[in-house]
Parts: structure tokens; sequence; C-alpha cells
């Protein structure tokens, strides 16, 4: 290409790559995928690399600067940067609309409301089209210079759209981290084994606080703009929402819940329909901000001390409260999980009184640090269970013991279990354990389990609370005229019932060892014992060597079985329901080459819901079939998870069977 050709293929670049930043991040409204937008950006990289002299500071490959500062310095803001009075009622709402209505002296007063972002105050400066400057609030006189860090979000233009913006103006508004973002983030931090962000505002302080712009680039902010500060050039149009609908034009980002509403009545509509709508919103808010429309109103309205007279914040309940953590009880979930409950000093925190909160897990006990009789901060943020997000340290006294998860299940009085990659401790009790019975019931009688017709979830509820039944194996005691007993039970359907009961008894081996219900056993993982080891005594006897010995197994999988066998009861369960008669046929030990998979060749792409790529890949390798990493035309079978990668599309072109996991689960089980 000559180099004219370059610098319009570049110039053509930029454009797109603009216009499609201005459809994504300000019309909301996509036009191409994410991997197009990368692929025009890879190209734009590629070709400027090739030229460095046709690289210009606002291309859209130049948001990431690589040096990072020592230090921001400080920038005065002409125009003070105002905070907003609050309004925590209907009648501080009443009062302030009153002030307006009596300052201006006009009856009816139209407000330009939006959300009040839970962020960081910006001021962006534009000469002439170009960001030159980005600024925090600091004390609204001097802010911090951020520049280098604000060009690295997507959702600021490093050029204004249009050619009919004034030649300076000073544009405000809030960065803010997505709640998405927040999770991703967060999660990332701890798969770092990094401290959590205690918030999305904290967050996005944070990340613009980085004095490496390549830090600040790989963290998600995004910007909604709120107003205007210094304007040369052009004069202010008569209206706020005018104004507002100018800075869209020029490319900037408003958030799309702004409305224009007329009177007190008017924003108590919206304050009712955002507050319903708040959780459900992609940005932590809290609250809404008012502000009179009419920009001639606003000059009569004036200002008292740092705020305008002319705006109003109307504050959400709060979210985060701070209270005493009185005690920490353990709940014995019906999967047998234990969960760490803190008990409150109750507290009013998102518009409820709070008592309780949930602790998740050792892990986050530890990562809190959180002691009995600390002063925590507790967060309610809609219908979410209460959370503890920290542990308020100068306010600890004493010498509080750290907290740890019992030895024992609270409930049963059996061992508790955790092993090194999981987060949850579980109760070993199982069948016998009390906080269990009814989910290992609903289990055992699941279809792809014993498949007892007629034993739905209710009914196991209703038989466990009238006292029917204790044990799984208990179910098979139950008889007609016990039945007829329960509420809202005819005899034709406890009589169908206990026929069902009779059909189950006659089974397989590994229907059977998977309707125990032991902790990581699947139906893959139940199919595999039954074929290695093919008698229930055998694995019922067999010890971690053997165990580990089967290709599927790993040492959690093995230390489950054990413990669950190991335990008394659960002996006892297996007996009484041996002794009933739930039978299976005798199994011929499968040789490799006797499965109908032995030398076929899989491929699996993608996430599995029941086991992981491993066990696939073993319970495979069992049966005497081949696993390979790549599809090609000696592939027989693909296997094809969640999100499945381009092996999927390359087996549908080559023609190769595909199969869900349903299909593969069937075809391991048959
Ligand atoms: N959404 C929004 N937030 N916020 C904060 N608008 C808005 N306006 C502000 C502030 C401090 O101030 C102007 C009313 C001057």
């Amino acid at each position: 290409m000559t180099n004219k050709k370059n610098q319009q293929r570049i110039d053509t670049l930029r454009e797109e790559l603009d216009s499609h930043n201005y459809s994504y991040y300000v019309l909301d409204n996509p036009e191409i995928p994410d991997s197009e937008y990368d692929r025009l950006l890879r190209e734009l990289d590629e070709l400027e690399q090739q030229y460095p002299e046709l690289i210009t500071t606002n291309s859209p490959t130049q948001r990431v600067g690589a040096t990072p500062l020592d230090s921001f310095s400080e920038v005065q803001h002409e125009i003070p940067m105002l905070s907003l009075g609050n309004a925590f009622s209907e009648q501080d709402m009443t009062d302030f609309d009153r002030r307006i209505r009596e300052g201006v002296e006009k009856k009816n007063i139209e407000y330009a409301a939006e959300p009040k972002l839970d962020g960081l105050a910006i001021s962006l400066l534009y000469e002439n089209g170009l960001l030159v400057r980005a600024a925090t609030r600091g004390d609204g006189r001097t802010g911090e210079d951020v520049t280098l860090n604000i060009r690295t979000i997507d959702a600021i233009p490093l050029k204004l759209r249009g050619e009919n913006y004034p030649a300076v103006i000073e544009i405000r508004g809030e960065v803010v981290m997505p709640k998405s973002g927040f999770d991703k983030l967060n999660r990332q931090q701890l798969e770092k084994g990094e401290k959590p962000f205690v918030n999305p505002r904290n967050a996005a302080a944070g990340s613009l606080r980085q004095l490496d712009p390549q830090v600040t680039a790989t963290r998600p902010l995004s910007f909604y703009s709120y107003g205007v500060g210094l304007i040369k050039g052009m004069s202010l149009p008569n209206k706020h929402s005018v104004m507002m609908g100018k800075l869209k034009l020029w490319g900037l980002r408003i958030n799309p819940e702004s409305r224009v509403v007329k009177g007190v009545k008017g924003c108590l509509e919206y304050y009712e329909q955002l507050a319903k709508k708040r959780n459900s919103l992609p940005d932590e808010i809290d609250g809404i901000v008012y502000k009179v429309d009419d920009i001639k109103l606003q000059g009569i309205m004036g200002f008292v001390s740092r705020a305008p007279r002319w705006a109003i914040a109307r504050k959400f309940p709060a979210q985060e409260e701070m209270t005493k953590l009185l005690a920490i009880d353990i709940q014995v979930g019906r999967t047998g999980a234990l969960t760490p409950v803190a008990r409150l000093q109750p507290v009013f925190v998102g518009g409820v009184t709070v008592s309780n909160a949930t602790l998740h897990n050792q892990d986050e006990i530890d990562r809190l640090d959180v002691r009995v009789g600390d002063t925590v901060i507790v967060r309610r943020a809609g219908d979410v269970i209460p959370q503890i997000v920290s542990v308020v340290k100068s306010k600890r006294t004493g010498k509080p013991r750290r907290f740890y998860l019992p030895d024992t299940c609270p409930v049963c009085g059996s061992e508790t279990a955790r092993f090194d990659d999981e987060a949850v401790t579980f109760c070993t009790g199982g069948l016998f354990c009390e906080a269990q019975r009814k989910e290992a019931i609903k289990h055992f009688a699941s279809r792809r389990a014993m498949n007892i017709d007629g034993l739905g979830d209710k009914l196991v509820e209703q038989l466990v609370d009238e006292g029917l039944i204790h044990t799984i194996a208990d179910l098979y005691q139950l008889n007609v005229e016990n039945l007829v007993k329960l509420e809202r039970m005819a005899e034709k359907s406890a009589k169908n019932l206990v026929a069902s009961l009779e059909k189950s008894k006659k089974t397989i081996l590994a229907r059977f060892v998977f309707s125990l219900g032991i902790h990581s056993i699947g139906e893959t993982t139940a199919q595999t014992l039954a074929n290695h080891f093919t008698t229930l005594e055998n694995i019922m006897g067999a010890d971690e060597e053997k165990l580990l010995a089967v290709a599927d197994v790993g040492p959690i999988v093995a230390e489950n079985l054990m413990t669950f066998f190991n335990q008394e009861h659960n002996r006892e369960v297996v007996e009484q329901l041996i002794a009933v008669g739930i039978n299976w046929p005798k199994i011929k030990k499968k040789s490799a080459n006797d499965s109908p998979l032995a030398g076929k060749t899989f491929v699996v792409t993608g996430t599995l819901e029941t086991m992981g790529r491993n066990d696939a890949k073993a319970a495979l390798q069992e049966l005497g079939a081949k696993v390979s990493g790549s599809v090609s035309k000696k592939t027989d079978y693909v296997v094809v998870g969640e999100n499945p990668g381009s092996k999927a599309t390359k087996a549908a072109d080559l023609g190769i069977t595909i199969l869900d996991e349903k299909a593969f689960t069937k075809l391991l089980t048959q």
C-alpha cells in the first residue's frame, strides 16, 4: 500500500472504531460483536506499528500509556466542583420544591431527574474537541490530574464527535465500576490470593488512584456525564436536559434512566420507580439527583455555601451500616454444608432490620478475620442475603479469639470434613443427619437414581415431617394403610406408590451407588465404580489404594467413599436396603475390549456440568476409548459442553458425531 492508502485505511479504521464505541457505550446498541471490534483494533495497531509516524495521541490504540507516574499533579478547578444537599424523605422533597417555587415565583417546576451513581466525580476538559485533562473532584477546588488513567476508559471519548462542540468544554460526571465488572474483578482478586474490594465505589477509586495506567486499563470502569463546568465559545442552552442531549451527540454517555419530571409529584413517582429497579440496574446507585431543568431559574436560585440551591440528592436507604457481631452460629444445610451465620445486634439497613448475615464458609471468616464481639459493616442490597463486608478493626476491644467451624456436626455429631480445594465444610453424617435427610431421600427417589414414580419432593417432606420415615430404608416399610392417613393421599395414589417402591427394588448397581447421595459421586463415577469393582461389597470394602487405582477416582472421591462407608449408620441403611430386596444383575467384569467405546477416539470441549474434563477422560479411558486434544478426520465423537471452543465448529464441518452432555452420559452408562 502507498503511504496515502495506509493513511486512508488508518483514518477509516479510527472512524469505524470510534463510531462502534459510540454505538456501544452511548447508544447502548452495539453494531458488531466484540470479536470484530478487536479485529479492527488489531488491524489498526498493526498498521501503526508498521508506520509509527502515522500514530496520533487520540488514536483508539493509544488509550494506555506505557510509563507509570511517580505521583499525581494538582489541578485547580476554575469553577469549583460542588456537592449536593440531601433529602431523606418525601417531606424533604416537598420542602425543596416549595423553596424553588417560592424562590423563582413560579407554580410548576420541571426537574431533570437521574440516578445518583455511587462512583467518583470527575472533570473532563476538552479543548477543540480533544480530551486534554481529567481531574478528580478532590476538595472541590483542587483535584488530582488523572488524565492517563481516564484515557484508558473506553466509555470516555478521546475526541468529541461532530463539529458543533464549543472550543473549550469541561464535562463533569461519575466514573463507576459496573456491578458485573466488580464481581468479576473480585473473583480475580480472590483467585490471585489478593484482597477483594469492599464495594464498586472503592474499586473504582482504587483503580483511578493507580500510578500505572496499564493497571487501570485492566479494570472494568465506565463513565456517565451529568453536567458541564467551564464552557467557552458557546453559550449554554436554556435547559439542562437539552445540554445533556448535546453531550450525548458529542459522544458522552448519559444515564439512560434520566428523565424530566413535573413538580414534586413527578419527583416522587420517579423515586418509587427507580427504587424498584435499583437492584437490577447495572451500576450501584445511592439515590436520585433532581435539578431544576431551566438554567435561568437555576441562576435565580444560586448557591448556598458549596451546594446549588437548585439541585438536591434524594438518598435511598443506606445499604451498609455498622453493627456488632454478637455470635456465630452454625447451620447445617440440606446438602450437609455447614454455614456459619452471624448473629448481629439488629440494625436498620437497606430498608429492613437485619439481625443475621451469612458468613458463607471458613475461608470467608478467615478473609474477613471476623471475631465474635467485633464491630462490622453489614450490607443488604435488595433481596440479597445480608453480608458482612468488613470488620472495623479500630473498634476491636480485648483479644477475641479466631473462629473455626467445628470438627463435629452440631446436628448429628458426625465428623465434619473439608477438602483442600473446596471452600465448604460439610457433615459426613449423610443419610443419618437429620438436616440432610429430606434431601437425601429426594435424591434417592429421583428419576436418575432409584426412579420411584409418585414420590415427589412434597411427599418426601410430608413423610419426614409426619415421622413416617427417617431414612431411605424406611421408604420400603411404607404401606397403603399408613400412606392413606396422610393429608391429600388417595388410596389409588398410595397403591401406586407402593407399587413403584416395589418396582424400584430391581435396579442396577451403578444407580444404587449413585442413589446413596455420597458427596461428589455422580452418575459417571458410580458407573465407573460399578464397572471396576463389580459388587457392592467390593466398593464398600475398598481401601484408598484400591480406590485410587480406578481411573476416574481421585483423592477426594476416595476419601468421600471411605468416609461414607465407614459410618456405622450408613452401613446399616445399606444393609436394610439389601434386606428389603433391592437387587441388581450380577456384573461380569467388563474388559475395555468388551465396551462398545473401545478403540473409539473422543475429543471433549467446553465445560461439562456433571463432571470435570479429567473425569470424563478417565471414564472414557476406563472403557477403552482414546481421548485426543484436537479434532481431526480420525475423531469418532466430539463431546460438547457449555461454551465450547472452535473444536465444536470444526467437528460440525468434518461431519463428526457431536454429543451433548446428556447423550455422552448415556453412552458412558449404557
Ligand atoms: N447524577 C448526578 N450526580 N451529581 C453529582 N448529577 C449530579 N450533579 C451534581 C453532583 C455533585 O452537581 C451538580 C448539581 C452541580
